[in-house]
């Protein structure tokens, strides 16, 4: 670790308050280029326990930049990993205010549950398809606290991968007999198409991304537990909405996703 604890606190208060009261900021890596990996998961950690501390539930993981798309749009070549929150969720088919998020974006996404726990390292696809409850078609709206989405790995770790909200579909689909690689996902915003991939873009395979998921949190000790909600990351690159924005997200064989922007 690079930083010191006082400097990791004083970060995860300046990045939560920069979400809480919707105010974009600098990346921090600018004032603080000596951080580090552990550094930019320490500031995450404390980001999450500050919530908690505030009554936040954590509603399950995720992992983000899984695709070439997102890493791509995003100038960066490694995944990262997050939390998502009870107050992130958005009903299917419901409404999402953006008068609390800065420059929202909108990911298509593969949902898992799992229905008993994975622990890595080493953790394989055919541990996490055993491990597999469900899967569920899923919308991520990313919002970086980082002005213009300008951010590099250690600054966006630390900022807990941009989550902001999040929607799952109702319909739970067992993995038995789906072919998650060749899974069409296609995103389209007020009836128009504007997104399609296969699973294949998430790692070659969304379940690559929570068996990878499970191995990042073998290096801390961690374990991703029993009946924990995953977002593999989006398979396409995110496409900013506004107010008025209805976003559908279709899985064939899967299920579909809705939400509106107001
Ligand atoms: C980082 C979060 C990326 C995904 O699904 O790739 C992410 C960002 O692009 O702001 O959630
Ligand atoms: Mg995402």
């Amino acid at each position: 670790m690079a930083l010191n604890k006082e400097t990791i606190e004083q970060l995860a208060i300046h990045l939560e308050s920069a979400e809480m009261n919707r105010q974009e900021v600098t990346k921090i890596t600018v004032e603080h280029p000596e951080m580090d990996w552990d550094d930019a998961y320490a500031i995450q950690n404390v980001v999450r326990a500050i919530k908690e501390k505030r009554g936040v539930k954590i509603a399950g993981l995720k992992m983000g930049l899984t695709s070439f798309a997102k890493m791509e749009q995003m100038g960066v070549k490694d995944p990262v990993m997050g939390f998502i929150t009870d107050y992130g969720q958005v009903e299917d088919g419901g409404t999402c205010s953006t008068d609390s998020l800065i420059h929202p974006k909108v990911e298509a996404e593969i949902a898992f549950v799992t229905k008993s726990v994975l622990r890595g390292p080493d953790c394989t696809v055919e541990d996490v398809l055993a491990a597999t409850d469900y899967v569920l078609p899923a919308i991520e709206v990313i919002d970086s606290r980082y002005r213009n989405f300008e951010f590099d790995l250690k600054s966006v770790i630390a900022d807990n991968t941009s989550s902001a909200r999040f929607v799952i579909g109702k319909t739970p689909c067992k993995v038995d007999g789906l072919d998650l690689v060749k899974q069409p996902v296609v995103m389209s915003k007020n009836g128009e198409v504007v997104a399609t991939a296969t699973g294949e873009a998430v790692l070659g395979n969304p379940v690559q991304s929570v068996a990878m998921l499970a191995n990042m949190l073998a290096r801390s000790g961690q374990e991703i537990p029993a009946g924990t909600l995953i977002l593999t990351g989006g398979a396409t690159a995110a496409v900013a909405v506004d107010k008025g924005d209805h976003v559908v997200v279709e899985c064939e064989g899967i299920g579909s996703v809705s939400m509106r922007f107001a």
